[in-house]
């Protein structure tokens, strides 16, 4: 029978009927950023009366870390989760079922390392969404780490200032077109980029760039066959050529191989199918 699949994201809320690695049905919606966690599920245990009865699993994979079925931000920026949110419990009360619950980027990196462009190999996957999140697949299995934390590649930088997502991702994108005298979204920035604005193109181009940076450190530091890149802003045209092109004045030795994520945004409901899959075998 299939899984219930949750995806709770800063940027969209997923919702998947999943069996063996194919998805029955899906929907998606915006995430309220003033709404609350409790509103989001409510959002979705509405949307998805309708396939009561055809799952008898489920899951959740969420934006920040969940410890002990209590869900928090490690960037509230990202989307302001109140602490210690009891979200084991939350999903009980709606669907009735106890969830299994994975962090999203890591979840994603299983996606694809199952079913996308990770090819089994060993691999780092890297979402530049909302957030910039990450997972790893070593050996076949996903790396959580003691904590949970393991990918979690946006929050890097933190011990010297901001975590490195605050100037990489959607946020920043939006927030440096302001400054620049434009009011929009990272879409509008990525479109004025193409039509040869120059202000836009050096947004991208720095974001890119710091995002190439992180590519070499991984390389160096996993050296995984793969980085996969995916979410909304990494997956913009334009915007993987833009990492690649710093990455060619980087010796041979350290250049990550790296490729586009292949399953978009299903990547998250996929990867946690599996993973239950996997715990219940
Ligand atoms: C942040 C962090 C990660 C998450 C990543 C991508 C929070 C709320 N989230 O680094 O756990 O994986 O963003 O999240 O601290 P997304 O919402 O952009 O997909």
């Amino acid at each position: 029978m299939a899984v219930l699949c949750l995806d709770l994201g800063g940027t969209k809320l997923l919702a998947a009927l999943v069996e063996q690695g194919r998805i029955l049905a899906s929907l998606q919606v915006p995430t309220s950023k003033d709404g609350q966690p409790g509103d989001w599920l409510d959002t979705l245990g509405e949307a998805t009366v309708s396939w009561k009865g055809k799952y008898e699993r489920i899951g959740a994979a969420v934006t920040g870390i969940v410890e002990d079925g209590k869900w928090s931000a490690l960037n509230p920026a990202t989307l302001a989760i109140p602490a210690g949110f009891e979200l084991g419990a939350a999903i009980f009360d709606r669907f009735g079922l106890r969830p299994t619950l994975v962090n999203d980027a890591q979840a994603a990196a299983f996606g694809e390392y199952a079913a996308g462009a990770g090819g089994r190999e060993d691999m780092v996957f890297l979402t530049v969404s909302t957030g910039l999140g990450g997972g790893m697949v070593l050996g076949g299995r996903l790396v959580s780490g003691s904590r949970g934390l393991a990918g979690h590649f946006g929050q890097t930088g933190r011990g010297s200032g901001a975590p490195l997502e605050d100037n990489v991702t959607g946020r920043w994108i939006a927030s440096e077109a302001l400054k620049a005298g434009h009011r929009m979204e990272a879409p509008g920035v990525f479109s004025a980029a193409r039509d040869g604005n120059v202000w836009a193109q050096s947004i991208v181009d720095r974001s890119a760039a710091r995002v190439a940076a992180l590519c070499v450190d991984i390389q160096l530091t996993i050296d995984p066959a793969r980085i996969v890149i995916g979410g909304g802003i990494g997956l913009a045209e334009g915007y993987l050529a833009q990492v690649q092109s710093h990455l060619t004045n980087q010796p041979e030795k350290y250049r990550p191989a790296v490729f586009p994520a292949a399953l978009g945004v299903n990547a998250g409901v996929l990867g946690l199918e599996a993973l239950i899959d996997i715990r219940n075998t």
